[in-house]
Parts: C-alpha cells; sequence; structure tokens
C-alpha cells in the first residue's frame, strides 16, 4: 500500500496529502476555490491552508499601502468562500492594517 497512487498525481500516499484528487500534490503551485474533496484546501501538503495574496493584516505599518490583500487574518476562514479583497491601508479605529472600503472587492478566495 506504501507505493499506491490512487488518484494518478505521481506521489503515492505515503507522499500525497490527499490520493483521491490530482490537483493535491507536494508542490502545487497553483489556488483553488473549492476543497480538494475532504474539506481542505491544502492542495501543496505543506499542512497548513493559505490564501491566495494574503491577508491585509500581515503587513506592517511600512509595507501595509503597497499590497493588496483579503480582509481579516490569515487563515482558512474563507477559503472558497466570498471575502471582501481590496487595496490595504493603515488606520482606522484599530489601527492596524485593513482593506480600504472604497476599493473593497468580493471575491472568491482561493487558497492552496
Ligand atoms: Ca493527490
Ligand atoms: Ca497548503
Amino acid at each position: 500500500m506504501s507505493d499506491f497512487d490512487g488518484d494518478g498525481d505521481g506521489y503515492t500516499t505515503c507522499e500525497d496529502c490527499y490520493d483521491l484528487n490530482t490537483d493535491a500534490f507536494p508542490g502545487q503551485t497553483e489556488y483553488f476555490e473549492v476543497d480538494r474533496g475532504d474539506g481542505s484546501f491544502d492542495y501543496d501538503c505543506d499542512g497548513s491552508e493559505s490564501p491566495m495574496g494574503g491577508a491585509c493584516q500581515r503587513w506592517s505599518d511600512a509595507e501595509c499601502d503597497s499590497h493588496e490583500g483579503w480582509e481579516g487574518n490569515e487563515d482558512s476562514s474563507h477559503c472558497g468562500e466570498f471575502a471582501r479583497w481590496g487595496q490595504c491601508a493603515w488606520g482606522g479605529m484599530f489601527h492596524s492594517c485593513r482593506v480600504a472600503f472604497r476599493t473593497a472587492v468580493t471575491l472568491t478566495q482561493s487558497c492552496r
């Protein structure tokens, strides 16, 4: 069983974090809007679900204005769901890096 490759993506069950989807394998570089089949968006098998582009909150004051990102923390809570994306801006009542309201659009957050 150790060298079995159920989905035929070239990775055996030892290496493949999900052996029922050819898009899920170690080193996957694409992002996906639907889960891989078991509710997880960890397509690249690194053990976490990372949204494409990152969240505004990941950037400091100095970096914030030069990025676009997702509203909220950089976690998997919006993978596959609609989320706010836009130009990041520092400030507001929370003194943090957040999506500037006027630039926000609603997109499906893709992850890997
Ligand atoms: Ca796979
Ligand atoms: Ca991952």
